[in-house]
C-alpha cells in the first residue's frame, strides 16, 4: 500500500476557554485518516511571538479570525495537498515559505499552529498510534512534573496582584498521579483559606483562585499557610514555582509595582525576588524580567541560577535561536515551550531540543486562552520534556490536560518514568 498523502484541509471557527474565536484545522489524509489542530492564545505575550492573527474592529471584541480562516482555505490549503504528513519538518518548512514573514503575520501564526498541529495528529492517527507514542516511539517514556497554579494574577486576574501564577510543584511525588493529589488538597486548602479571609473573588483566566491580597507578598504567605494546612511541609513536600511575567510591568529595566506603589530599577528589583527566593520555597522562576532586559535576565541567573531555575517565556518566545544565545550568554537555566508562540510544531521541537542540548530545564505550556484539546499534554510526554505546565486545578481546558496525563501515565505502566524534581537540575540542588 503507498504512503498517504494529505488530501484535505479545512477549517473552522470555534471558541476557547475565554469565550473568544480561535482556528481549528482539519486534516483528511488519503488513507483516511483525520488530525485537528487548535490553536490557543496568550494574554501576555512576547512582542516576538508569531502573530495571533485578529480580524480587529467592533464585532466580538475584534478577536474574530475570519481573515486568517480565509488564508487557511484560501492559501494554506492547496499548497499543502499531496504533502507527506509524516515529513512535519517539511510540512512546516512550506507553511513558513507560503507566509513569507518574520513573524507569521500575513497567514497568522494562529492558522499556523492550527495547521502543523492538524499534520501531527493526523499522522499519529494514520499510524493508528496516540500522538505522544507517536512522537516517542517504543520503550521507556518521561512523564512530566506538573507545575500547577493555586493563585492568578497579572494579565488574567485584571491585574489584581502584579506577579502572573503563583504555582507549586510537589517535589517528592512519586508519580504524576500523586502530584495531582497533593495539588488538589493544597487547592482545596487554598480556596478555603480564602474564603476564610474574605478574600475569594472567584477564579482568574488558569482557574486559579482570583485573589484581592494587599502585597505581592501576601500571596506567598497564603501559598505556605494552604500548604501546611494542607498537612504539608513547605519545601519539603510541596515547594513554589511563580511566572512573574514582568514584561507586563517592567520596561528600560524598571519594574512597576501597581499593587505596592512602588518602581524598582533592575538592582531593587533583583533583590526584592532573591528575597522570596531566601525566604521562601521557591524552586522556579519564570519571566522574572521584561523580555527587552536581557541584562536583569543575566546577571539574576547568575546570581540565584545555581539553587533555582530561572525560566524565560516571553523572552525566548520559543525561538531555538534565542534559547542559544541564552545558553551562550547564561541567562536563564530553562526554556518555556509553546508552540503557538513558534507557530509550527517543529520550531517549537526545535527549541525544546536547543533548550535540551544547553542543559536547561523544558517545560512544555499552555496558554491562558485554551479549549479542551490535549495536545499539548502528548508533546510534553513525546518530546520527553519533563514539566508540564497548564495553568491551575479548576475550568475544564486545564482539567481536561492534567486527566489525559493520567491516562498517559497509566497506558506507560512500568514503561513509564516520572520525571520529578530531577526535571529542575537546578533547583534539585536546594530541595
Ligand atoms: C504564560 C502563559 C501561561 P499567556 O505567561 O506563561 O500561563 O500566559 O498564555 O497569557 O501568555
Ligand atoms: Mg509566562
Amino acid at each position: 500500500m503507498s504512503e498517504p498523502v494529505i488530501q484535505s484541509l479545512s477549517g473552522r471557527r470555534i471558541w476557547d476557554s475565554r469565550g473568544r474565536p480561535t482556528i481549528e484545522a482539519e486534516i483528511l489524509l488519503s488513507d483516511g485518516a483525520v488530525g485537528r489542530g487548535v490553536a490557543p492564545a496568550g494574554a501576555s505575550r512576547g512582542s516576538r511571538e508569531a502573530v495571533d492573527k485578529r480580524d480587529g474592529g467592533a464585532r466580538l471584541g475584534g478577536y474574530d479570525v475570519k481573515n486568517a480562516l480565509a488564508s487557511l482555505r484560501a492559501e494554506i490549503a492547496p499548497a499543502l495537498i499531496g504533502l507527506d504528513p509524516f515529513d512535519q519538518a517539511g510540512v512546516d518548512a512550506r507553511l513558513i515559505a507560503l507566509d513569507g514573514t518574520e513573524n507569521k503575520s500575513r497567514l497568522g501564526g494562529n492558522a499556523l499552529t492550527a495547521v502543523s498541529l492538524a499534520v501531527l495528529q493526523a499522522a499519529a492517527a494514520s499510524r493508528g498510534l496516540p500522538l505522544w507514542r507517536h512522537l516517542s516511539g517504543e520503550g521507556e517514556a518521561l512523564v512530566p512534573l506538573p507545575e500547577i497554579q493555586i493563585f492568578g494574577g497579572g494579565a488574567h486576574a485584571g491585574r489584581r496582584v502584579d506577579i502572573q501564577d503563583f504555582m507549586i510543584v510537589a517535589p517528592r511525588a512519586k508519580s504524576f498521579a500523586e502530584a495531582l493529589e497533593i495539588t488538589a488538597e493544597v487547592y482545596l486548602a487554598a480556596g478555603r483559606i480564602m474564603a476564610e479571609r474574605g478574600l475569594l473573588q472567584g477564579v482568574a483566566d488558569e482557574g486559579g483562585f482570583w485573589p484581592s491580597f494587599s502585597s505581592n507578598e501576601e500571596a506567598l504567605e497564603a501559598l505556605i499557610r494552604a500548604i501546611e494546612k494542607a498537612g504539608f511541609t513547605p519545601g519539603e513536600d510541596v515547594a513554589i514555582s511563580l511566572d512573574v511575567a514582568a514584561s507586563e510591568f517592567g520596561r528600560d529595566g524598571r519594574y512597576k509595582l501597581s499593587l505596592e506603589s512602588r518602581e524598582l530599577d533592575r538592582d531593587g528589583w533583583a533583590d526584592y525576588l532573591t528575597g522570596w527566593l531566601d525566604r521562601y520555597p521557591i524552586v522556579s522562576i519564570e519571566d522574572p524580567f521584561a523580555e527587552d532586559d536581557g541584562e536583569g535576565f543575566k546577571r539574576f541567573t547568575q546570581a540565584v541560577g545555581a539553587r533555582a531555575q530561572v525560566i524565560g517565556d516571553d523572552y525566548l518566545v520559543t525561538n531555538a535561536a534565542r534559547v542559544d544565545a541564552a545558553a551562550a550568554e547564561k541567562s536563564v537555566n530553562a526554556v518555556l515551550v509553546k508552540v503557538n508562540q513558534a507557530g509550527t510544531v517543529s520550531e517549537a521541537r526545535a527549541a525544546c531540543e536547543a533548550g535540551r542540548r544547553a542543559g536547561f530545564g523544558t517545560i512544555v505550556s499552555a496558554r491562558s486562552g485554551e479549549t479542551e484539546d490535549v495536545a499539548i499534554v502528548h508533546l510534553a510526554i513525546g518530546w520527553g520534556a519533563g514539566q508540564l505546565k497548564v495553568g491551575s486545578f479548576a475550568r475544564s481546558e486545564r482539567m481536561a490536560k492534567w486527566n489525559e496525563a493520567l491516562r498517559i501515565e497509566e497506558a506507560l505502566g512500568s514503561k513509564g518514568r516520572f520525571a520529578g524534581l530531577d526535571a529542575m537540575p537546578f533547583a534539585a540542588k536546594r530541595a
